[in-house]
């Protein structure tokens, strides 16, 4: 028998026996999986259309698979029927599905794989510190920036959560960490308690911003804003929030910290006692240093940020912001520069990935929503913008009429364009709107490229930022960006996609 779930908060607890079920098998469920099995329990994965490498690795390591099958009533009387104490969510689960809720009111404790994280997180002693990031945009480069700083700083620091390592496999590295930079998604977030055995009590925290998301996965904006304000929840040294958004500071305000906890704002303006800012060109820390109110210690200035391609607006954000928590854990200014230099932001985030016949293309594919597009948008004075895909329930007519008197033109990709056509009618009638008709993968991109090079003329910026996410025409985002910066080398280069120009796009 194992030991009772609020007696499970170490890997050194008695964890064998227990009967867990692991809700799906990605990245997140053969881990959870994986570390279950290791600490001895019963462990069954339920999973609709399992991941066939890792289902093939599950006998090997004793741990069974239930297939789901998309019918509500059957999957529920199989999960059920598995009797068991836990079951571990992977984010991609709905919390409204039938599934969920029939484990629920069957009184079966559900955990995030971030919580499973937390309980065992001093395999390897000592156990190394948390620090949170989440917020709409800029996590993945906020959270590599930060483990940057960290390195940088001589301490052996870990990315990992949403940024594609799960947390769980960081915490089982044999080598441990110091400190463990974590990007959390909203649904990540969702499933953790705020308060018990199973709370996570960060180091520090941030969220960086907060817009309109996966609304239909949260059900309601209320629902996406609480759960991104759990981050802050049980903050030890410092909830970092950016000055710029409001909610992130109400967030803050609103969370129960640890005694001492202290708020550190971040903007690009100058800041005030306990913020870091921007002055003369400057990055400067007024929080972590005794003499706040009378001085400020420089970090970094603008030009770094420039050769590590974070000149932007959102760019210089993240910095600030990953220079926040850098400081909150003890890093030295020097460090928080040395990271800086010693960074280049990931492909497909405003990456520029051709500039010919003074036309820049740019692929910014991980603008997966309306914010991140916006703050792409913003940038470039005259675009020629690529958009569309999966729209996640989210309105994006705003953003049309927001940025309409920037664009040259818009070519729109994705299954179902027709909102993001209307949105066009409406708030931009006069401009040129043009659509691919490839159906086949392989065939979007260049097409899209095609139509932009029709369009764009001297001084032009071709922007690729969906405001959507990938997976009706592309395996993910990163598939995405790499086929359109593939179909743009083609072009710029003279490739034989650029002699086959399609007749059958519409314009308008
Ligand atoms: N599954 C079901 N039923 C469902 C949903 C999923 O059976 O209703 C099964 C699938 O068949 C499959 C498995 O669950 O077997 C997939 O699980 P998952 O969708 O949770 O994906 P993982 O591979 O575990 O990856 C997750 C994150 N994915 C999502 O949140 C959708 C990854 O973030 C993350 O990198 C990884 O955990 C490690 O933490 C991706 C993402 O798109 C990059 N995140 C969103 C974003 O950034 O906007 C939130």
């Amino acid at each position: 028998m194992a030991a009772p779930l609020d007696e499970l908060t170490s890997w050194s607890a008695d964890w064998r026996g227990l009967r867990v079920v692991v809700l799906g098998l990605g990245v997140t469920g053969f881990a959870a999986a994986d570390t279950l099995a290791e600490l001895g329990a019963r462990v069954t994965v339920a999973a609709r259309t399992p991941d066939a490498e890792r289902a093939r690795i599950l006998p090997v390591i004793g741990v069974d698979l239930v297939e789901l099958t998309g019918d509500d009533a059957s999957d529920g009387d199989a999960v059920l029927a598995l009797d068991a104490e836990l079951a571990i969510v992977s984010p991609g689960f709905r919390p409204d599905q039938p599934l969920i809720r029939a484990i629920q009111d069957a009184g079966i404790p559900i955990w995030g794989d971030i919580e499973l994280a937390w309980r065992v997180r001093d395999k390897v002693e000592p156990a190394g510190e948390w620090i949170l990031i989440t917020g709409t945009n800029g996590k993945t480069t906020t959270t590599q920036l930060t483990a940057t700083m960290l390195r940088e700083g001589g301490l052996r620091a870990a990315p990992c959560g949403n940024i594609g390592v799960p947390v769980l496999d960081a915490v089982r590295d044999p080598a441990g960490f110091d400190a463990l930079v974590v990007e959390l998604s909203s649904f990540q977030l969702h499933w953790l308690p705020a308060a018990g055995p199973g709370a996570l009590v960060p180091l520090a925290s941030t969220c960086l911003n907060l817009a309109e998301d996966h609304y239909d996965w949260h059900g309601s904006a209320v629902a996406y804003r609480d759960a991104k304000a759990k981050v802050y929840e049980n903050t030890r040294v410092a909830c970092v929030y950016n000055r710029r958004d409001e909610a992130t500071m109400r967030m803050v305000e609103e969370a129960d910290v640890i005694e001492g906890c202290r708020a550190i704002g971040f903007g690009s303006d100058t800041p005030g006692p306990s913020d870091i800012g921007v002055v003369d060109g400057l990055l400067v820390d007024r929080a972590f240093l005794a003499e706040r109110h009378t001085s400020a210690l420089e970090l970094a200035s603008l030009a770094d940020l420039a050769q590590a391609g974070l000149q932007t607006p959102h760019g210089l954000a993240n910095v600030l912001a990953a220079a926040a928590l850098a400081r909150a854990v003890g890093v030295e200014p020097t460090a928080v520069r040395e990271g800086l230099r010693a960074f280049r932001v990931d492909a497909h985030r405003t990456e520029v990935v051709a500039a010919a016949d003074d036309i820049v293309w740019v692929d910014d594919s991980k603008a997966t929503n309306a914010h991140a597009a916006a703050s792409a948008l913003a940038a470039y004075r005259s675009v020629v913008w690529i958009a569309g895909g999966l729209a996640k329930g989210v309105d994006l007519a705003p953003l049309v009429a927001a940025h309409a008197a920037r664009l040259r033109a818009a070519v729109l990709i994705g299954d179902d364009r027709s909102a993001l056509r209307e949105a066009f009618s409406r708030h931009a009638p006069h401009l040129t709107v043009l659509e691919v008709t490839a159906g086949e993968t392989d065939g979007v991109m260049p097409e899209a490229v095609r139509l932009a090079a029709q369009v764009a003329e001297a001084g032009d910026t071709v922007l690729l930022a969906p405001a959507a996410a990938s997976m009706d025409q592309f395996t993910d985002y990163a598939d995405r960006g790499r086929r359109f910066a593939e179909a743009v080398r083609r072009h710029t280069e003279g490739g034989p996609d650029d002699e086959h120009p399609t007749p059958s796009s519409d314009a308008r």
